[in-house]
């Protein structure tokens, strides 16, 4: 077998990219170690940036987004019990976000590609990349486990492998650049059938942690609290979940969370994470693969679909006029806009989260932070800048045109 590029993974990267090679007449082959039916059902993100429902519907998978996704004009940030809006429009010449999940956005890219016929290789085992420093670099993999080894051979692979993926350590291996923080809490996700919480998502720091209330649907509501990174799910029993969530949000109104059947609870831990070192030969990381954020931000999936549209560019470059330039430019012009979220990402998790560790006069300097960014107008005007996505950025580069 033999394709322009081998992407490694069907998540949002993955699965953009094959998307916008396809649009620009570019061949690729997808593997993907999970099933379709595990890719379609697992709760991740919530948040769409403007910029990447924008990018979904130009590129024709935003039907769904349009009649499904709920457009959301701000947030609410809360630190005890008071409770403020940010309003995104005003502060931003118009920009919004949409509430829309992320295994939606993955059913409505796999659906687009595989209509469009294109070759995604579900549950495939065993994925190395090899000769990534050569021109005919080549990945092997086997279709299933226990089944003999196949080869792809290729020009170039895209790592789109997410966190735990083979590809980073590939690039890792060797020479590279890398910068982690470790946060001592994690998050605790739940999925509860109850009415809506909010009209619009509420952040809120209490003193027993920070607590999000957001949404998927009218009655299937997204809910996540900060716990301890190593704590343990089953000693949080649904009645003690609604409890904190309840305490944690409470702005002395008399008007209390609505609770109902807790149908998913998982914990996961948060990190910042960047390796700078996106290209190594003919292997490109792109998304997670490469660098991740606490989901305080809700930039991760953006700054996958981000990467994606610079490597994309890249590639057509490559292809339409035989040029690698951009290509080159590729871990540049992506690293400028990744740093901007690892900072805004890092920003709100400070700003948001209980740490046992402050001392009193830090504690006091976090409650001075969002009352300076609740009366501010431009500091207010940063957060929504911020949170509904910045531009990329592309310098001497041609901003692309995908119409
Ligand atoms: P993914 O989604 O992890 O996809 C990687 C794919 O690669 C496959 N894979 C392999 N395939 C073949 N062989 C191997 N050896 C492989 N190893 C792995 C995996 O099965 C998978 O299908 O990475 P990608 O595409 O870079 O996308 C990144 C996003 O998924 C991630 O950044 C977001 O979910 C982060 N995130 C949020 N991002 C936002 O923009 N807005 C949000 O509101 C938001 N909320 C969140 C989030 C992440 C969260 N968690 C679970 C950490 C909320 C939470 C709780
Ligand atoms: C979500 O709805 O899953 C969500 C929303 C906002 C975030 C993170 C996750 O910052």
């Amino acid at each position: 077998m033999h394709t322009n590029v081998v992407i490694i993974g069907a998540g949002p990267a993955g699965l953009m990219l094959s998307h916008l090679l396809s649009q620009n007449g570019i061949d690729s082959i997808i593997l993907e170690k999970r099933s379709r039916k595990e890719i379609e059902e697992t709760v991740r993100a919530g948040v769409l940036e403007q910029g990447t429902v924008d990018l979904l519907k130009e590129t024709g998978v935003g039907t769904r987004i349009e009649h499904e996704g709920f457009e959301h004009e701000g947030i609410y940030l809360q630190f005890g019990q008071k409770r403020e809006r940010i309003d995104f429009p005003s502060l931003t010449g118009g920009k919004k976000v949409v509430v829309y999940p992320q295994h939606e956005v993955l059913k409505d890219l796999l659906k687009a590609r595989i209509e469009d016929g294109a070759a995604i290789h579900f549950e495939v085992d065993e994925v190395k990349t090899h000769a990534i420093h050569s021109n005919e670099p080549y990945v092997t993999y086997t279709p299933e486990k226990g089944a003999s080894e196949e080869t792809i051979t290729c020009d170039y692979i895209a790592g789109c492998d997410g966190f735990h993926g083979p590809c980073r350590e590939t690039v890792t291996e060797s020479d590279c650049s890398e910068y982690e923080k470790l946060y001592d809490y994690g998050w605790l996700g739940v999925l509860a059938e109850t009415e809506v919480a909010s009209d619009e998502l509420v952040y809120a720091n209490h003193e027993n942690g920070f607590a999000l209330l957001s949404t998927r649907t009218p009655t299937l509501q997204r809910f996540y609290l900060q716990v301890d990174r190593k704590d343990d799910i089953n000693l949080w029993s649904d009645d003690r979940i609604w409890t904190e969530l309840k305490k944690r949000s409470d702005i002395g109104d008399g008007k209390e969370l609505k609770d109902g059947p807790i149908v998913s609870k998982n914990i996961v831990s948060m990190r910042s994470y960047v390796c700078e070192t996106m290209r190594k030969g003919n292997l490109f990381l792109a998304g997670d693969a490469a660098h991740i954020v606490p989901p305080t931000g809700a930039k991760g999936l953006n700054l996958a679909i981000s990467d994606i549209q610079i490597l994309a560019e890249g590639l057509k470059e490559r292809y339409h006029n035989g040029s690698e330039n951009l290509l080159d430019r590729y871990e540049e012009i992506a690293l400028q806009r990744i740093w901007k979220a690892q900072r805004f990402s890092s920003f709100m998790t400070t700003l948001l989260h209980t740490d046992v560790k402050k001392t009193k006069f830090e504690r006091k300097i976090q409650e001075s932070e969002f009352h300076y960014l609740v009366s501010s107008e431009a500091a207010k005007r940063s957060l929504a800048e911020n949170y509904t996505g910045l531009p990329i950025e592309w310098g001497r580069a041609l901003a692309p045109q995908y119409s």
